[in-house]
């Protein structure tokens, strides 16, 4: 049997974010998370199977992956091959339409497109709860870019391995933008998932983070059922403020911003202080801030985070959909 897929994904950004796992083996989070799926930022990927081939091949926009990023493709095309009871090995080729900038996650679009992809290439039917699950193992934030709109991962109790994302609401729940102010072109320093793992061993707060990241992540929820965005942006706030201070508490320091990110958090803040625009921020284990507002005030926002000293640059994103399988 030949065997051929492809699945377009989308990266997600976390309004609760997921940082710290109860369970490393099976990559389970210690706490819930909330996030967006992106429309324009996608991943593309094909899943070829080649009976000729004596191990899996990884591609990622058009060069030959690391051994590191091919052996995590590989544990997963493992998985699905156990599933489908077909040993042939496969050709992987995957491609970002989006920068691959540190903080703009495209492990979590690839990661969903792989699970997606090979599923189908090895004959499996759609079954979008066990892709979340797959991508999960893989990397937990790609659990949630397997659905499209606003998306919960749960905390997993460890030895849980059944664990998936779920959505919340689809795409055309809200017209809400994110705007992602580019601070450096460049890869981040710490990996989440070496931060994470240091800020669980050595932060003086982590308790305090798993014990809080529910009630976070409630209020999150809230805000989306009733489209308030103030409710929405200051829990939204809190989180990552929250992850940060959790980060940055740690031995050694983890410090993801730059001066570029302080400038346009203060940007966000004149906005919503002084303008009166609702606008919100958020950031990830990189330099990036990420803007939430309304749509009609997309544009002033941007232009606004565009102008500041240290941001090279905005992408404006709207929600998007979940997996789409060819
Ligand atoms: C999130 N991040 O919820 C958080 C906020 C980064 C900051 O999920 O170890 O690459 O592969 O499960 O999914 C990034 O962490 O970590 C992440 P692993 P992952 O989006």
């Amino acid at each position: 049997m030949t065997g051929k897929a492809t699945a377009v994904a989308r990266a997600n950004i976390a309004l609760a974010k997921y940082w710290g796992k109860s369970d490393e083996t099976l990559n389970l989070p210690a706490v819930p998370s909330v996030s967006m799926t992106l429309a324009p930022m996608r991943t593309e990927t094909v899943v070829t199977l080649e009976p000729k081939l004596e191990h899996d091949v990884f591609e990622l926009d058009g060069a030959r992956a690391s051994d590191k990023e091919s052996a995590r493709v590989a544990v997963m095309l493992a998985e699905i091959r156990d599933e489908a009871r077909d040993h042939t090995h496969a050709h992987v080729a995957s491609r970002n339409f989006f920068p691959t900038a540190g903080g703009l996650a495209s492990s979590a679009s690839g990661f969903a497109a792989l699970a997606s992809a090979a599923r189908s290439a090895y004959g499996l039917p759609r079954d979008d709860r066990r892709a979340s699950i797959l991508a999960r193992r893989a990397s937990a934030s790609a659990a949630r870019s397997i659905f499209g709109g606003w998306v919960e991962l749960p905390a997993g109790a460890r030895g849980d391995d059944s664990l998936a994302a779920y959505p919340l609401f689809g795409e055309d729940h809200w017209d809400l933008r994110l705007v992602v102010a580019v601070i450096t072109e460049g890869r981040k320093d710490v990996s989440s998932r070496d931060g994470m793992g240091i800020s669980r061993r050595t932060s003086p707060y982590y308790d305090a983070w798993v014990e809080q990241s529910p009630r976070i992540a409630g209020t999150i929820r809230e805000g989306l059922s009733k489209r308030d965005l103030a409710m929405l942006g200051h829990a939204t706030e809190q989180s990552f403020t929250a992850m940060h201070a959790l980060a940055f508490a740690s031995s050694p320091f983890t410090l993801y911003f730059q001066p570029g990110s302080l400038a346009a958090l203060s940007t966000v803040r004149r906005l919503r202080d002084v303008q009166g625009i609702s606008v919100f921020a958020t950031m990830d284990a990189g330099p990036h801030v990420k803007a939430l507002c309304h749509a009609g005030d997309v544009e002033h926002v941007a232009e606004a985070l565009a102008q500041t000293t240290g941001v090279l640059r905005t992408i404006v994103a709207d929600p998007g959909p979940g997996v789409e399988l060819e």
